[in-house]
Order: structure tokens, then sequence, then C-alpha cells
């Protein structure tokens, strides 16, 4: 057994059970001009947490274990986006035209992880239509196939994908860390509170470790 330096207190595990999920490293959340800023968010915010999932995502390959990336969106068509969602924000921004493709759209630039972080060959890539990982995909099988019991979750936004991931991976039985450096919101005050939401009460919904700590438990 591993272990990484955490709150509440340190959390165990083993790396060929452990896969590094990269949740919604995307264009639209993390450049200029996609969906994040539609919604009138700064999105250089989130900008920092780019370097440190680079060297997360580096000691995790290293390390040989399982790096699944996801991606937030829909199909062209739309039929999978609920109305519900569809309008949200007040505007209809998934599915009009934007700088980087049509927004939230499979298959669009703005769409797709941005380039520090693309995923290599056997690197599942799991398309989410909804916040959490696990809502309408293939996601637990995966894990399931693959011996995960697991997860260290990077990626955007803390308050919002990363931490709806984090409860239904909790609800299903899985360890649950949360690189707090490696995840960015639109708001940190939300950062914050999100973060310490998961490890209140005796890590009830999982752990909170940094990228240095991380790598020093990956990569002696
Ligand atoms: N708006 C916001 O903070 N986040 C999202 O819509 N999606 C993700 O967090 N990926």
């Amino acid at each position: 057994m591993k272990h990484i330096e955490a709150q509440p207190f340190n959390y165990a595990f083993e790396p060929a059970s452990t896969a590094l999920v990269m949740i919604d490293m995307q264009h639209d959340f993390v450049k200029p001009r996609g969906f994040g800023e539609m919604l009138g968010n700064d999105v250089s915010l989130l900008e920092a947490t780019v370097q440190p999932c680079m060297r997360v995502l580096a000691a995790a390959r290293q390390a040989r274990m399982l790096v699944i990336h996801t991606r937030e969106g829909h199909r062209p068509d739309l039929s999978d986006c609920l109305p519900a969602k569809l309008t949200r924000g007040g505007k209809t921004f998934i599915g009009t035209q934007g700088p980087m493709g049509r927004i939230l759209v499979r298959g669009e630039k703005g769409h797709d992880i941005i380039s520090e972080l693309y995923p290599i060959a056997g690197e599942p890539v799991v398309d989410k239509p909804g916040k959490g990982a696990f809502c309408q995909t293939d996601l637990h099988m995966i894990l399931q196939a693959n011996g995960i019991r697991s997860l260290i979750l990077c990626g955007v936004t803390t308050e919002v994908c990363v931490n709806t991931t984090a409860r239904e991976a909790n609800d299903r039985g899985f360890e649950v860390l949360i690189a707090e450096d490696c995840v960015g919101s639109y708001f940190p005050e939300f950062h914050r509170a999100a973060l310490d939401m998961i490890k209140a009460q005796g890590a009830i919904v999982g752990w909170i470790s940094d990228s240095r700590s991380i790598i020093s438990a990956l990569v002696p």
C-alpha cells in the first residue's frame, strides 16, 4: 500500500487499482471565447490548474496508472441535451456557433481537450452529457473492468463537475482524492467551500491533497 499526504488524513492506495480522472479540461471551460466565458465567467481563473495537471498527468503515466479523460458535451443534434440544461444561464448557449465551433458540441474544437493535457493512446475518453461523469456514461463499467477502487480527480470546475463526480464515485464505493491545485473554479469562494465539504466529517466524500504530495507518492 502507498500513501499520499492528504486531509483529513493520509490516503492509502495501490497504483494498480487507482485511476487518474481528468475532468473536462476542454477549451470550452478553460480557454477564452468558450462556454465558460459565455456564461459570464473569467476563465483565466482556471488557467492556474493547467501546469499542476500536466505534472500529475505525467506522473500517473510514469506510474502506469489508468488515466481517463472526460468531456462535457452533446450530440450535434442536441437530442441528448435536456431542455432544462439547454436554457440554463437565462439564454441558449449550448449548440450555438462560437469562435471555437458550436458550444459544447462533440466534434467541435471548443469541446475538445486542451493540447497541454491531450489524451494519448490507451487512455479512455468519456463523453458525458451531464455534470457528473457517471451520469449516462460507461465510466463505471470502465473502472470495474480495470479493477479500479480509488480515483484521483483533477479538472474543472471544482464545485460543479468535479464535486458532482466525487459524490457519484463515493456513493458507488470508490475512494476519491481531489488534487486541490489541479482543480479550479470561476468562483474562488466556491472552490474553497467545495473542497472543505469533501473532506469534512472524516472524509465524508473523500480526501484533499495537492500535486506535490501526489507526485511524490506516485514517482518517489
Ligand atoms: N459552469 C461550470 O462551472 N461548470 C460546468 O458547466 N461544467 C463543468 O464544471 N465541467
